[in-house]
């Protein structure tokens, strides 16, 4: 019971524990979610392929590990495997017939390992192959039979490898009568013998099913006559960056040719019989030779032909040839010659050309009528010579199609015509203009309204009117680069609401203004590389801004480079520490804010404690004020003395008071509840003012009632404070203050010196009174 409870148990476990080769193949594999067929072990850093792969698998790829040998049982019975993925290991050796249960393989991609040899046996079972990358090996040799089982390969890719003899190329050919596409790119043929870069008739025999060859980077010098005769289905040859020195003869009669490209070869002239029968021919390429002429046969039989490239050569000269013999030109691309002038008539006939780049090592003269006829043409560049500013004069292009313009001047020029240039361009949607720099008059593009991207470079300091820009409100691209601008503030009227990419690269911007980024709302691109930024706190918004801000990128701007000041020189300008100009106005800030709450609250303090002195000092200025103006008018006083009382000792006044200093002493008084008219009286301080400035003195009558009055005592305490005697004197034409005291009650035995000494006070004139006088006493 108890054994057959444990073997029970242990079974139990054998079937719960997972196939131990799955658990091992789940480290380094992961299986598609989707289509379990799949299986990925790409940079797992294997040294082999996995155990315990399912067998149906249909797609395997182990890129990028470090296996260096396939053995021989790795592929055993994946029977459905239709794509093989080994690129980027370190294999060296395939065993003998390790892909030979791979009947359904359509893909093997081996490139970029370390195969030197390919040997008879090594593809043995790929019967159903039909695409091999072995690209970037170092494959010297192929064995004879190698390729033998490849009935079905139709695309091989043999690029990039060291192969020693060139005979070891038929090995390849002759067992592969499916084969269309074959890349032998830096095949190195014959690299490693005497200089015998050719490739002779037999070679490529059998590769008459090719449609596709490619042959470039092979320092081939030649071609036999024959080499290529048997492909008659191929459509795209490749042969560039040879050492071809004429079109090889082989290409001729080749009438299923449709793309030819021997571009970066020696190919100096062209005859007559180079392109004879290649009526299908659409395109051929032929830029970085050394072409300098061509005679008018050369084109002649091809009528299909879509695009011709001859840029960088050392053309001179075109003459009728091309209108004539290439009727139905898409494209025509001979920029970077020498094209000394293009006569009337050179295009006459072409109606079907789009592009023409006549963009010139030298410049150009453009003769009356030398673009005529280009009815359809969208896009045109040309360089023009700059002869005495009179060169745009016979230049009106008529090009009613045409939607992009590049021209170029070969020295600064002024143009004066651009308008005529532009005259009747209502399509053209690109304009760049490299060297024409009198931007005048400013409604040049008025007749070009649906520019959508301008470029004016290469001008000495060009200062553009915001009016210029205003017929071209849908602008988006705007490239001003390498005119020595200073400022930006043409753009702020400029009204290009809809610019979104500007470039300023190589000016002399040296601060950049953030208004200028207010007329500009769809800004996204900006480019102000090779500026001379002044890294100082002008440039603080311009730093901030281009660091922070979520609209607009600010291309390469961790490059861009202080100019000044000199202590900044070469540093970069986001290094540059806005902080301190934020701290600074901080600073600034605190100190202001600081200020203001100190007044503030010196102020209510002051008003607090010191409010009658604050009075006071404001009746003194005031009284400063009127007097200037009184002498500046010339008005004399108009009372002797202003006398301040309380009703309650009115009596005293007009018994004592008046009698003596009006009728016995002769002053004039003014009295306030007798000189003061009605209307004027209503507010105190105010006449009390006038009253007071009206005096030459002014005269108190203190009791205790006096005390308690309100503006009476106001005053008294106007004075008081200031002066810590009662005042009897205060002339207002000097902000120095006079003051007696005089005391009544101390008084009243001796009433002739107590009025002698009103009388002396009042007399006195504006000199100060002596305060030690023994007839005054202090309070
Ligand atoms: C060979 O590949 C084709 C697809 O290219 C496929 O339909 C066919 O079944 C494959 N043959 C074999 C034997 O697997
Ligand atoms: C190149 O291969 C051919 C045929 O395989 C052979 O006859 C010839 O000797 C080889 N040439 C060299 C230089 O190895
Ligand atoms: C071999 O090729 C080089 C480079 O193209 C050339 O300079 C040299 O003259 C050639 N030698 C022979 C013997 O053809
Ligand atoms: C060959 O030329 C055709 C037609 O011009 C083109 O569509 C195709 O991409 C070319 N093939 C290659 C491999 O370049
Ligand atoms: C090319 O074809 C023409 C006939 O169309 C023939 O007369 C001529 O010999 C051929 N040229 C070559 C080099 O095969
Ligand atoms: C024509 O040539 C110029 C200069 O090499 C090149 O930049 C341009 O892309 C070419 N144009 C076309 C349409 O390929
Ligand atoms: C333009 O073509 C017509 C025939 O289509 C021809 O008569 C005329 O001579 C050609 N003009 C030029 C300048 O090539
Ligand atoms: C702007 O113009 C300059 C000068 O011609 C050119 O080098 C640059 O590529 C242009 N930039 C863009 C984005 O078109
Ligand atoms: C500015 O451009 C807008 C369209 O983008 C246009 O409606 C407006 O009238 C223009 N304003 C001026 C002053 O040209
Ligand atoms: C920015 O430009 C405006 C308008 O030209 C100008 O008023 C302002 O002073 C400039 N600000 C700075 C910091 O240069
Ligand atoms: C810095 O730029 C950001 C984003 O443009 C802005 O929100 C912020 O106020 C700027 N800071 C200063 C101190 O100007
Ligand atoms: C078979 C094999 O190469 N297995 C590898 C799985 O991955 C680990 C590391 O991730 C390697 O150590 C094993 O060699």
């Amino acid at each position: 019971m108890w054994s057959a409870s444990a073997s029970l148990l242990s079974l139990l476990f054998l079937l719960l524990l997972p196939q131990p080769s799955l658990l091992y193949s789940l480290r380094n594999c992961t299986r598609d979610f989707h289509d379990s067929s799949e299986v990925f072990c790409d940079s797992s850093e294997l040294t082999t392929i996995p155990q315990g792969i399912p067998k149906t698998v249909t797609y395997l790829t182990a890129a990028a590990n470090h296996i260096v040998t396939i053995r021989e049982s790795d592929f055993n019975g994946f029977t459905k495997l239709e794509t093989l993925v080994l690129a980027k290991n370190y294999i060296k050796h395939i065993e003998n017939g390790a892909f030979s249960d791979l009947f359904a393989l359509n893909k093997l991609n081996l490139m970029h390992n370390k195969l030197t040899k390919l040997t008879d046996n090594m593809f043995e079972g790929l019967t159903n192959l039909t695409v091999l990358v072995l690209k970037n090996n170092k494959i010297k040799s192929i064995s004879p039979l190698c390729f033998k089982p490849l009935g079905k390969l139709q695309k091989l890719d043999m690029s990039f490898n060291m192969l020693v003899n060139n005979s070891d190329v038929v090995n390849i050919v002759s067992h592969c009568p499916s084969l269309k596409v074959l890349d032998l790119i830096k095949f190195r043929f014959g690299v490693f013998r005497k200089n015998i870069s050719v490739i002779g008739d037999t070679l490529l025999q059998s590769c008459s099913r090719l449609t596709d060859l490619k042959l470039t980077q092979n320092a081939l010098t030649e071609l036999s006559e024959s080499s290529l005769r048997t492909m008659t289905r191929l459509t795209n040859l490749s042969i560039e960056s040879n050492r071809l020195s004429i079109i090889p003869p082989t290409i001729r009669n080749m009438s299923s040719l449709i793309q030819l490209s021997f571009d970066s070869n020696q190919i100096l002239k062209l005859q007559c019989s180079d392109f004879l029968n290649l009526q299908s021919l659409r395109k051929i390429s032929l830029n970085y030779n050394r072409i300098s002429t061509f005679k008018s046969c050369v084109f002649q039989d091809l009528q299909n032909l879509r695009e011709l490239y001859l840029e960088n050569n050392f053309i001179s000269q075109l003459d009728g040839t091309i209108s004539n013999s290439l009727p139905n030109l898409a494209v025509f691309n001979v920029s970077e010659n020498h094209l000394r002038s293009i006569e009337k008539h050179t295009f006459f006939n072409m109606s079907h050309l789009t592009v023409l780049n006549l963009k010139s090592k030298s410049a150009t003269e453009i003769q009356s009528g030398g673009l005529e006829g280009l009815v359809g043409l969208k896009r045109l560049t040309f360089s023009l010579n700059y002869h005495s500013g009179s060169v745009f004069e016979g230049l009106t292009l008529h090009l009613e199609a045409l939607q992009e313009l590049t021209i170029q001047v070969d020295k600064s020029a002024c143009v004066y015509h651009a308008l005529y240039i532009l005259h009747g361009l209502k399509k053209l949607r690109v304009l760049s203009l490299d060297t024409i720099c009198c931007l005048t008059p400013s409604n040049i593009f008025g007749e070009t309204p649906n520019l959508i991207n301008l470029q004016i470079t290469n001008c000495v300091e060009i200062s553009p009117k915001p009016e210029l820009f205003h017929p071209i409100t849908d602008l988006h691209i705007l490239n001003l680069s390498h005119n020595k601008m200073k400022n930006l503030d043409f753009l702020i009227k400029a009204n290009l609401t809809k610019l979104e990419k500007l470039i300023l690269a190589n000016n002399d911007l040296a601060v950049i203004n953030e208004t200028v980024f207010e007329a500009l709302p769809s800004l996204k691109y900006l480019d102000l590389s090779g500026n001379p930024f002044v890294c100082d706190c002008s440039n603080a918004w311009f730093i901030n801004w281009t660091i922070r801000n979520k609209q607009v990128q600010v291309v390469n701007a961790y490059q861009y480079r202080c100019s000044s000041p000199p202590t900044e020189e070469g540093h970069f300008l986001l290094d540059f520490n806005v902080q301190l100009c934020w701290e600074f106005t901080g600073f600034l800030c605190f100190i202001s804010t600081s200020a203001l709450v100190l007044v503030t609250l010196l102020s209510s303090f002051t008003y607090h404690f010191l409010r009658w002195q604050l009075v006071y000092g404001f009746y003194l200025l005031l009284a400063f004020l009127y007097d200037s103006k009184k002498k500046r008018q010339g008005c004399p006083d108009i009372y002797d003395a202003f006398v301040s009382y309380n009703v309650h000792d009115e009596d005293w006044v007009y018994k004592e008071l008046l009698p003596e200093l009006e009728e016995v002493q002769g002053w004039r008084l003014c009295l306030h509840h007798r000189d003061f008219q009605p209307g004027t009286a209503a507010p105190h301080s105010q006449f009390h003012q006038n009253a007071i400035y009206s005096s030459r003195k002014t005269l108190c009558v203190i009791s205790r009632r006096y005390l308690q009055s309100e503006w009476c005592s106001r005053e008294i305490q106007m004075a008081r404070y200031g002066l810590t005697q009662v005042q009897s004197r205060f002339s207002p034409g000097s902000v120095q203050v006079y003051r007696t005291y005089l005391s009544w009650t101390q008084a009243q035995s001796h009433k002739g010196l107590f009025w002698e000494n009103v009388r002396r006070a009042l007399e006195c004139g504006n000199e100060p009174t002596d305060n030690h006088n023994p007839l005054t006493a202090n309070v």
